[in-house]
């Protein structure tokens, strides 16, 4: 089963894994450097089933992504938490105010001017993504000074472009990791590098991803990017062809035993599918209906903090 490589690396990790602290103070144990293939034939898709994985949560996310937008607010409408703590965690730290989060949700729909002050993430994911930066030499401004062009690069239009002039190029990628302004995210991307083959018809996705959380983000990451390369391959009249993920730390938090002995406890549970029921004029212009997954009956979610 596709998700047996999931679990052999959970439990590797656990019992081999190297202790060290960490950014957040929680601790983790580690490996440095793996890799999972899934297949995405006949719209096999890489979905948890040992707990059962929010995967609308996981499709709003790209969909956000994908829009370009960095703030928070369009997600907590739609009822999507996971990036609420770390706003949150840098309010509290700025005023000093016990907010819980729900308050500081409320407060991100009903306030426009808070959303835009407290909301945003900084460049992170869907400004690189659809709008990396450029700068113009602008000498009427002076010597040795440039311009910020009103429109940066789109590089999943390009990828697309890519994918349906030039299949066989060896340059299909996207990267969020743009050195010159990791300061401003909130978190550095993890998931950083796509890059993309193609070959008999077939669109395949290779990941970097640098950090990984495997508990709690890598369930999300290996569905998103299956999805992402579902509709990339339907604009651009492909096969889905596989998804190799490739992780660089892989680690697991020490506070997750009880979600990663539960887990192990668990076997797989039949082989979810994908279907995308309409295709959209653009790569840009799926809506969350558009996504359908047959078959999953996934075993009970299995809860587990985050570290922020
Ligand atoms: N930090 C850390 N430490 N781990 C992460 O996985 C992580 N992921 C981020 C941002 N920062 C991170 C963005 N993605 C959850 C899943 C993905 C995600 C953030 C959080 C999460 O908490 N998942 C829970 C609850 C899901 C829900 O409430 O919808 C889960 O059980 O899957
Ligand atoms: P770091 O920036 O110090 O590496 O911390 C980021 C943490 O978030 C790390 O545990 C990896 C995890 N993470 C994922 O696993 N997947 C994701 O998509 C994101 C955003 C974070």
């Amino acid at each position: 089963h596709y998700e047996d490589q999931y679990l052999d690396l959970m439990r590797t990790i656990w019992r081999d894994g190297v202790r060290r602290g960490d950014r957040t103070g929680t601790g983790t144990r580690a490996v440095f450097g793996a890799t999972m293939r899934f297949s995405l034939a006949d719209g096999a898709i890489p979905l948890l089933t040992t707990k059962r994985v929010y995967w609308k949560t996981a499709a709003r996310e790209m969909l956000w992504f994908l829009s370009g937008d960095t703030n928070i607010r369009p997600l907590v409408a739609q009822k999507v938490h996971i990036w609420t703590d770390w706003p949150l965690a840098k309010y509290r730290e700025a005023t000093g105010e016990d907010i819980s989060r729900d308050d500081f949700e409320a407060k991100i729909i009903e306030d426009d001017a808070f959303a835009a002050e407290w909301g945003d993430l900084g460049p992170v994911y869907g400004k690189q993504w659809v709008d990396w930066p450029v700068y113009d030499a602008a000498p009427e401004a002076g010597e040795g000074l440039y311009r910020r062009r009103a429109k940066g690069i789109n590089q999943i239009a390009e990828l697309v472009s890519s994918l349906r002039d030039n299949p066989g190029s060896r340059r299909h990628i996207f990267e969020g990791w743009n050195v010159a302004e990791l300061d401003q995210m909130a978190l550095p991307p993890c998931h950083k590098t796509y890059q993309f083959f193609v070959a008999d018809g077939r669109l395949t996705c290779l990941l970097y991803q640098r950090s990984c959380d495997v508990a709690l983000g890598v369930p999300f990451n290996i569905f998103s990017a299956a999805l992402l390369t579902y509709m990339l391959a339907q604009q651009t009249d492909l096969a889905p062809g596989e998804l190799i993920w490739n992780g660089g730390d892989v680690h697991l938090y020490e506070n997750h035993e009880s979600l990663v002995t539960e887990q192990l406890s668990r076997t797989p549970s039949g082989d979810p599918t994908l279907e995308i029921v309409r295709k959209p004029s653009d790569i840009f212009s799926y809506r969350i209906e558009d996504f359908v997954v047959h078959d999953y009956a996934p075993q009970s979610h299995i809860a587990a903090p985050v570290a922020v």
